[in-house]
């Protein structure tokens, strides 16, 4: 079951991108309407405000990775704010900020679930399965590199936030939307055995046979979380992101994805990445991020039947 409280967590930063300007995600997702469309579906909202840490430095790779002791001071931040919530009974709703974030956020919740004894699937939306490393980075962006270290495969700092060994294994991994990976990435992608639902696959059986896929066998009890890059949409819907790759799913598969995430009714928190107001025309992109999410938490035209299970 979805948590009745939805706990908004703003992390302004862009430490983790190659563009500026994710920094300004969180505000941008508020003035779209994001509390009150949570309101809508019956969800009680406490916005936290936003985290605060340090700003950015703006400098060449270091060793393979941009700005990381920025990177590590936000994800720390990051890491305790989710942890309190989880700890509160509260759904936590991360709202970035660049996807570094998502060492922070799903670290906590994978450390939540693994003392609960509670199955753990991640969502991960995006257009890039950021699995780089840093021998693997062609730009040192750690925006790139977040799954790799959830699955032990990075500095030892953020592999090891909140506890000893990698938060994540492949297998509790899905990846939908996957449309770039860099050269080098895509061999350890493959030798790690990623669930990767690419566009290709999206076009050949549809996202309905994707998302059965990607949900099948889920232990009933299992925590599922969302990492919502917003350039898993088609950049003619989401200009507004960083990094945009043409060729992403149409606004109707993307919202039959989150509406079959939904009729789980086990979606217990959520990351809204990479969302940059500096690129967007007229706050767009944040509002189409914002109904992506509604229907994420069961927005629905007709009072319908769930799919079968099959
Ligand atoms: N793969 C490229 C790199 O590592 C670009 C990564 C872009 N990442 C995001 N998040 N926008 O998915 O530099
Ligand atoms: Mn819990
Ligand atoms: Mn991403
Ligand atoms: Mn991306």
């Amino acid at each position: 079951m979805t948590e009745k409280v939805a706990a908004l967590i703003g992390a302004p930063t862009d430490v983790g991108a190659g563009a500026r300007g994710a920094s300004m995600g969180p505000e941008a997702l508020r003035v779209a309407g994001l509390a009150r469309a949570l309101a809508r579906q019956g969800v009680q909202v406490e916005d936290t405000g936003n985290l605060a840490g340090p700003g950015n430095p703006w400098q060449p790779p270091l060793d393979g990775y941009r700005h990381l002791p920025e990177v590590l001071h936000w994800n720390r931040t990051l890491f305790d704010a989710v942890t309190a919530q989880l700890q509160a009974g509260r759904m936590p709703v991360m709202l970035g900020g660049d996807h570094c974030l998502g060492v922070g956020s799903v670290g906590a919740v994978a450390r939540h679930c693994s003392r609960a004894g509670r199955p753990l699937r991640v969502f991960w939306l995006d257009a890039h399965t950021d699995f780089n490393t840093a021998h693997l980075t062609p730009s040192g962006n750690v925006h790139g590199m977040p799954v790799a270290c959830l699955c032990g495969f990075g500095p030892d700092e953020l592999v090891n936030l909140g506890g000893a060994g990698p938060a994540l294994r492949a297998r509790d991994l899905r990846m939908i939307g996957i449309r770039s990976v860099d050269r080098q990435e895509r061999l350890f992608v493959h030798e790690q055995g990623l669930d990767v639902y690419d566009m290709r696959m999206i076009d050949e059986i549809g996202m309905r046979a994707v998302m059965q896929a990607a949900l099948a066998d889920l232990p009933e009890n299992t925590h599922i979380h969302v990492s919502f890059d917003v350039d898993f949409l088609d950049p003619s819907y989401a200009p507004g992101v960083g990094t945009t790759v043409q060729g992403g799913p149409t606004w109707r598969e993307a919202q039959l994805c989150m509406e079959m995430l939904a009729d789980t009714g086990q979606v217990a928190s959520l990351d809204i990445v990479e969302l940059n107001p500096a690129l967007d025309v007229r706050n767009g992109t944040a509002e189409a991020a914002v109904q992506m999410v509604e229907s994420l938490f069961g927005k629905s035209t007709l009072v319908r039947e769930k799919a079968p299970k099959t």
